[in-house]
């Protein structure tokens, strides 16, 4: 879609701690926002390599370049001085990053003042509600900061779901030759592309070694895609090699094959391909819960085990009436012993058609709140109604 004459134009500020969640989130909202719904987006960001890896059309070169008709812009720091007339309609900072104190000082400058917006991390816990689009009024200048929370249901910000997600997701999985093509580029055979197909993305913590192993003594053929850097110690016993993308290994029941770390929407195609999939973090998270496949999480380890909470107020939520899945995952995030990981494993099994009906039934359930941009905007015009802002 090319840019509406009466759309906003926004900015998105993105700090890439760490991984690839951050700027996967930011880049899908980059990309919706334009590609919906008109809107000039300029995604500045801090580090263009981590961008590159889920995006190859990204140069990691140039301050300024347009990706899929998004502005890109190297955030190279706190300082520098912006004029208002640099400044957008609406301002969204990740996850509480800090923006330059000179761009913040030219928002206040503004006439009317932009839409500023903290967009917070994804969590299934109660007091999210409660703080959803709360303002929290700048010390010193004249700028009201809104907090949107993403979230599962109609008193949050709703998940980030493109237009006509489900139907290619529906016809891809349909499609078994366009299946078998696509594992195809990763070496994957048609003896393989038939077994038990699990891809695994998780963080170093996981039990994957014990996994492994219920796999491989197991009694049904399991072929587990990994991408390269996953459970590297882990893929290397067990392969025997060095674990880049290409290498493949069968042990007993269990063909691993390495994958390369693919393009974003390639991701999607993998979670679609396979019959299970291990995600972590938010954005594969959230992926998974699209792709219409049983999914064990692994979440983010926070001080404090804070993330058991959180793991549990979504599995509350999930999972209360599939009780395999429900001890599995509690198990792989550690938060619950497990005595034998192969009785874990063949429970979820025995329980994959009500995780299938499951995984369909949530996302029905959580699309009926609207999908998270079309909310985002929404909310922005009632700001703007309130003759606060602009837009
Ligand atoms: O990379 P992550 O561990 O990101 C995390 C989370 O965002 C977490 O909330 C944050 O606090 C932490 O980083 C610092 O996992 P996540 O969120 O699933 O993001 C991975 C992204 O990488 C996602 O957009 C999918 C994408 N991806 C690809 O594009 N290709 C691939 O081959 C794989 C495996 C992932």
């Amino acid at each position: 879609m090319s840019q509406h004459p009466s759309a906003p134009s926004l900015a998105i500020f993105c700090k890439v701690v760490d991984n690839y969640g951050d700027i996967g989130i930011c880049w899908r909202l980059a990309r919706q926002l334009h590609h919906e719904h008109g809107v000039a987006v300029t995604l500045w960001v801090d580090d263009l390599a981590s961008y590159r890896r889920i995006c190859p059309e990204v140069d990691t070169g140039p301050e300024l370049q347009q990706v899929q008709g998004v502005t890109v812009r190297l955030w190279r720091g706190q300082d520098g001085v912006y004029t208002p007339q640099e400044i957008p309609d609406i301002v969204i900072e990740f996850f509480g990053c800090e923006l330059p104190p000179g761009y913040v000082e030219a928002m206040a400058a503004c006439s009317p003042r932009p839409v500023w917006l903290n967009y917070e991390g994804l969590t299934a816990e109660d007091w999210v509600e409660g703080c959803h689009r709360l303002p929290s009024m700048h010390p010193r200048l004249r700028l009201t900061k809104h907090f949107y929370f993403p979230g599962f249901n109609e008193r949050t910000g709703g998940l980030l779901h493109e237009a006509g997600l489900d139907e290619r997701r529906h016809a891809f999985q349909q499609d078994a030759g366009a299946v078998a093509a696509f594992l195809a580029r990763f070496g994957v055979t048609p003896q393989e592309a038939a077994m038990r197909k699990v891809s695994l993305f998780c963080y170093p913590d996981a039990p994957v070694a014990a996994m492994l192993q219920v796999w491989a003594e197991g009694g049904e053929p399991v072929l587990s895609l990994v991408p390269e850097g996953v459970a590297k110690e882990q893929i290397e016993a067990f392969t025997g090699a060095p674990a880049v993308a290409g290498a493949s290994a069968t042990r007993g029941a269990l063909t691993v094959r390495v994958l390369p770390f693919v393009p974003q929407p390639d991701y999607d195609l993998l979670l679609w391909a396979c019959d299970l999939n291990f995600v972590r973090g938010e954005d594969s998270w959230v992926r998974a819960q699209w792709a219409g496949r049983p999914f064990v999480w692994h979440i983010y380890v926070q001080d404090e085990n804070l993330h058991h909470k959180k793991l549990r107020a979504f599995l509350e939520r999930y999972a209360p009436q599939l009780p395999a899945l429900n001890r599995f995952m509690l198990g792989w995030n550690g938060a619950q012993p497990v005595a034998d990981w192969k009785q874990a494993w063949q429970a979820v099994l025995n329980e994959i058609p009500q995780d299938v009906a499951r995984a369909e039934e949530w996302r029905r359930e959580v699309l009926a709140n609207g999908d998270l941009v079309t909310k985002l905007l929404d909310f922005v015009r009632e700001l703007g109604q309130a003759g606060q802002n602009r837009v």
